[in-house]
């Protein structure tokens, strides 16, 4: 059946990865509603074949046009305001925000790995997970299922795509030698251990984000985890190096099984032959990558391994366009 759907931040680089993507994969839609704020309202946008002219988001937007579902990415402070009165005109919203991701009534999903909290929701909101917790959730589902995950060391070196266009006109123009001051230092040849803000414990939101994430998608938060989440110069797709520890004992062999095993998981693995994935190979790709796996040597039941994926896509436009395919499945629209 085909429905009525809304992208809410339809000029901003994931919005124009929700369309992207929606085309992609067929998406049912019967009409299509493109919102942003006033200064990009007005601009054209073409989707499957036809043009549309972005609107003004108003709290009126949503008023008996029977919008069915309505992808947002347009800022938090957007999604607060708004998510509710979509869910309100009887939308089923999926947020890319960070606004009600931890929110009790808002499931946080993601769809290979916790595909039942989609029916969960009470608000008639779901969070899609921060870009650098989904790529991480898809090779830890079958690990803890299997092994049970005690503790996870995450570190992270995020693409500027992340930042939005603001964020790669500072590296690309940096790399000319006129960087725009966007970061708060050269990000040009540089890495910067500062993604959002600061908080009194001394990490960012996005580690934290990545702790609470975790534990929240998991649905357990005795598993031990700390992060450091790092900006490099690197256009699109996020690389991160996970160090976990098992209760259980693993084979390495049957590890790698269950990861290549995993839904939306690709294991590419041969260090001899030089293979293992990078962000400019693994970038514009909805999978997740995973290499240099290799046990950690230090604890009893430990393991290194290194993930990479498109940030902007599975990392948001792609994985909130598969809860709505769920939500849809489930007979939830
Ligand atoms: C970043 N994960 O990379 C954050 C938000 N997209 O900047």
């Amino acid at each position: 059946k085909k429905i009525n759907l809304a992208v809410v931040g339809a000029t901003g680089m994931v919005g124009r990865t929700f369309l992207k993507v929606l085309e992609e994969r067929n998406f049912p839609i019967e009409n299509l509603y493109l919102f942003s704020s006033k200064k990009s309202a007005g601009s054209k946008v073409t989707f499957a074949g036809k043009e549309y002219t972005v609107e003004e988001l108003t709290e009126d937007s949503f008023t008996g046009r029977n919008i069915q579902i309505a992808l947002f990415s347009a800022g938090g402070g957007t999604s607060a305001k708004f998510a509710p009165i979509a869910a309100a005109n009887g939308a089923l919203v999926v947020d890319n925000s960070s606004q009600w991701r931890m929110d009790p009534e808002v499931p946080l999903v993601v769809p290979e790995v916790n595909p039942e909290a989609i029916k969960e929701h009470k608000k008639g909101i779901i969070a899609n997970p921060n870009c650098s917790t989904i790529q991480a959730m898809l090779p830890l589902k079958p690990l803890h299922d299997k092994y049970t995950i005690k503790r996870i060391v995450y570190s992270t070196y995020q693409a500027v795509s992340g930042s939005g266009v603001k964020g790669v006109e500072d590296l690309e123009e940096g790399i000319k030698g006129n960087p725009t001051g966007f970061y708060p230092h050269q990000i040009s040849y540089n890495c910067l251990p500062h993604i959002d803000v600061f908080l009194e414990n001394g990490y960012t939101k996005e580690e934290m984000k990545m702790v609470n994430e975790t534990r929240k998608i998991f649905g357990d938060d005795s598993i031990r985890i700390t992060a450091t989440t790092v900006r490099v110069p690197v256009k699109n797709g996020h690389s991160e190096s996970i160090n976990l520890e098992f209760e259980k004992e693993f084979d390495l062999d049957e590890l790698k099984e269950a990861m290549a095993a995993q839904e939306g998981v690709i294991v590419m693995d041969d260090p001899a032959n030089n293979v293992y994935p990078t962000a400019v190979e693994c970038a514009g790709n909805d999978e997740v990558f995973v290499g240099r796996i290799r046990r950690d040597f230090s604890v009893e039941n430990g393991v290194n391994l290194w993930v990479v994926a498109d940030n902007i896509r599975k990392g948001a436009a792609t994985n909130a366009v598969q809860i709505a395919e769920k939500a849809m499945e489930m007979g939830l629209v």
